[in-house]
């Protein structure tokens, strides 16, 4: 008998598809698919996921602890029993947190499930009950949510069930069909009834395709073009007056700052011609609903907080947030407010024995931070849901403090990635499909409880369970550290604020996706409402600005000359940052670079050829496509490659920096100067 089971996509998308799965009755899994009564999911998964068994039940699943018996990074291993793993672990962390104080510990986790309770629940607990350092999370997201902070006060969204509603959606730095496909239907509804679809990104995606207008900006220019925006709307008179005037602050300020914006002036900054750039923001400011889609990709640069800002601040100046269909969606993560501070018990810091707050460390500065960082140094890591040696930026760096004998790193994973390669234990995890969790989303307003669907294989065990036993071989008796699972979940929806009324765990048993209680329709600033001390949406003219990214054609003139490309390396189509990289089909298009022809041909380079790109943090070597996708001086190259993979065992992160963006703390993926050259 075939039973079918619910589950949740735990990966890092937007979208956290509602899963069903046929399950026979030794257990094992077949055909798994987007559930047809989710609002959201609407049947149908992409592509990575609805072939997710293959990974589920992949020959390179690691099965049981590793001890590491080669050189640090050249991946021998020997295995050994749970036991022996836990036991060498607490006996680690005791021993370094008594010889150079507890914050030589350092977590290092991000979003390879956003599963709550085995992302930040009993892990946070353990590592504050230690007093070890505090992670500050940067790596995707914060800069943009400290830029949208700025404008909206709080960062609530736009439902994606509105868009269908709009007459006019602008993917600002989105690439919905790659990263957010379940909006998609949405777009499409809204385009049957007449809506125009425009996209501003740098290369042509799949999404960029298949719009009625493509506007290619260069990187980190996007605040250039919506000052300019603001320009155009101002002088014609194009503002919603009753709404500007009702819930906002500083219109009048405002002119004194976009005056100099002019069309012209920003088409030089973005390469978007003027006219182009007055068109956008008439028909922005006279078609209702109007809605805007913009996505993490103009956070991921030097300007990239005030891009988001900028753009955040266009809905309220034309009164878009009036309209069932208007206004913008960047995360809808906000408005699931869930007792996060009881789950993850900060208050433990001050039953550690640092008995005070720990020091942050900014995950994107991973290099520096195993490197450079002191009093104490880091000397012992662990990491879970992540894969630092491929995804965080200036490899070379992190690779060099991956490399230290004297750091001791556990690394929890399901795959052999090269950071496990790094680690002194390696712990087998189990994947979504395996264990018990609760998921927000940052694509839409359901919360989801998912059960395990399918047995654990072999010696696996969950991050929770993991953290479990830790905590008791290391003598912590708080009960906190023998919450069960469902104890956690109940503890997250114990907050009490109304967007959680009526949400129980017996209801998400019963239900297993249900929509937070939010005003239906939801409109969050329709009547003001903003998150700011005054309740309106503050322009703050005098803070606007906008300067050239210093790794930018128009930025640093020496680095410009030397390094005269701009890489971006947004997300791969078909795999989800390091976690399908293993696959051979994913290193191919992961081993890619595009590049116009323009730029090619000087350098000699043809589509196949192999070519170096290179600059002052390091090199590696893709493979050339020649295109017009991307605009002369702009090449393209999706992440992220395992660098164990390819020929040269280094991918594009040798040449990001760790840079970070104007505020926020995330990396400046997207704006990397580089110089290509083919190999022969
Ligand atoms: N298939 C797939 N889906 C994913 C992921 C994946 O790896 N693969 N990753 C997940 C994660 S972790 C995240 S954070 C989300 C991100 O989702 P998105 O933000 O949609 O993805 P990105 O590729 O980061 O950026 C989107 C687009 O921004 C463009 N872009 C780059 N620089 C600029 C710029 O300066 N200005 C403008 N206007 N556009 C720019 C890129 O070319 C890209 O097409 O996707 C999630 N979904
Ligand atoms: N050049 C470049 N670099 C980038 C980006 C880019 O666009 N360009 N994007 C950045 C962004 S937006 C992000 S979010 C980061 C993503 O960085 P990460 O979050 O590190 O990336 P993932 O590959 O999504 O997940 C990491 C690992 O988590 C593991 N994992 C999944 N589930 C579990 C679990 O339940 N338990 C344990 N122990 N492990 C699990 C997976 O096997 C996977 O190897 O990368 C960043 N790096
Ligand atoms: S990766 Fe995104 S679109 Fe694909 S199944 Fe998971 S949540 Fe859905
Ligand atoms: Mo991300």
């Amino acid at each position: 008998m075939t039973s079918t089971r619910h589950s949740v996509c735990a990966l890092d998308c937007p979208d956290a598809c509602s899963l069903l799965i046929n399950v026979d009755e030794t257990g094992r899994g077949s055909r798994l698919r987007g559930n047809p009564d989710h609002p959201i999911t609407q049947g149908f998964l992409c592509g990575k996921v609805a072939r997710y068994l293959d990974r589920e039940y992949s020959p390179q699943r690691l099965l049981a602890p590793l001890r590491r018996v080669g050189a640090k990074g050249e991946g021998r291993f020997e295995p050994i029993s749970w036991d022996a793993a836990l036991d060498l672990i607490a006996t680690r962390l005791q021993t370094t947190a008594a010889e150079f104080g507890p914050e030589a510990v350092l977590p290092y986790s991000y979003a390879g499930t956003m599963g709550i309770l085995n992302g930040a629940g009993m892990d946070r607990r353990f590592f504050h009950r230690l007093g070890a350092s505090r992670l500050d999370r940067t790596i995707c997201s914060s800069t943009g949510g400290a830029g949208l902070t700025e404008a909206l006060g709080v960062r609530y969204a736009m439902e994606p069930e509105h868009f269908r509603h709009a007459k006019l959606i602008v993917a600002w730095g989105a690439n919905i069909l790659g990263t957010n496909v379940h909006l998609w239907p949405f777009i499409v509804e809204a385009r049957r009834n007449g809506a125009k679809f425009y996209v501003i990104d740098p290369r042509e995606n799949r999404t960029g395709k298949l719009a009625d207008r493509h506007y290619a900006i260069r990187p980190g220019t996007d605040a250039a073009l919506a000052l300019a925006m603001m320009h155009v709307i101002i002088n014609e008179g194009l503002e919603d007056k009753q709404y500007v005037a009702d819930h906002t602050l500083g219109i009048d300020g405002l002119w004194g700052k976009v005056e100099a914006w002019n069309p012209r002036r920003a088409a030089e900054a973005t390469g978007i011609p003027a006219q182009d750039i007055v068109d956008l923001a008439r028909e922005y400011a006279t078609t209702r609903p109007a809605a805007i889609r913009v996505n993490y990709g103009v956070q991921r640069s030097e300007r990239g907080a005030m891009s988001v800002r900028t753009i955040a601040l266009l809905p309220a100046l034309v009164g878009a947030w009036r309209d069932l269909g208007g206004g913008l969606q960047l995360s809808t993560s906000a408005a699931f407010q869930l007792n996060r501070p009881a789950l993850e018990r900060a208050d433990l810091q001050l039953a550690s024995p640092l008995g005070r707050e720990a020091r942050l460390v900014n995950m994107s500065l991973l290099g520096d931070a195993l490197t450079k960082l002191d009093q104490p140094p880091v000397k012992a890591l662990v990491v879970y849901n992540s894969n630092p040696a491929a995804i965080a930026p200036d490899q070379n760096t992190v690779r060099q403090g991956l490399r230290r004998e004297d750091l001791f790193t556990v690394v929890m994973e399901q795959f052999q990635t090269d950071t496990a390669d790094f680690a002194d234990v390696v712990l087998p995890s189990t994947t979504f499909l395996e264990h018990t969790d609760l998921y927000y989303a940052y694509g839409h307003h359901y919360l989801q409880l998912a059960r395990p669907a399918l047995p654990a294989p072999g010696d696996t065990r969950p991050n929770t369970e993991v953290f479990r036993q830790l905590a008791a071989r290391m003598g912590f008796t708080e009960p906190c550290f023998q919450d069960s699972d469902d104890d956690m979940i109940r503890t997250l929806l114990s907050g009490g604020h109304p967007f959680l009324d009526g949400i129980t765990l017996e209801r998400l048993d019963a239900e297993h996706s249900v929509r937070l209680n939010l005003p239906t329709p939801f409109l969050p600033f329709a009547n003001g409402g903003f998150g700011t001390s005054s309740g309106k949406c503050e322009f703050r003219a005098e803070s606007l600005v906008y300067t050239p990214p210093i790794e930018s054609r128009a930025g640093d003139q020496d680095l410009a000359r030397r390094f005269p490309l701009e890489l971006i390396t947004p997300k791969n189509d078909d795999s989800m940052n390091g976690t399908f990289g293993y696959k051979d089909e994913v290193d191919a298009q992961t081993a890619k670079v595009v590049i116009h022809p323009l730029d090619a041909a000087p350098r000699g380079i043809q589509t196949g050829d192999q070519v170096r790109l290179r600059n002052d943090r390091g090199e590696c070597l893709l493979i050339a496509e020649v295109a017009e996708k991307v605009a002369v001086g702009v090449i393209s190259s999706p992440a992220v490659r395992w660098p164990k993979l390819s020929p040269d065992g280094n991918s594009t992160n040798m040449l990001t920096s760790q840079r970070l963006a104007d505020l926020g703390g995330s990396p400046a993926f997207y704006n990397c100067l580089v110089e290509a050259e083919r190999l022969d």
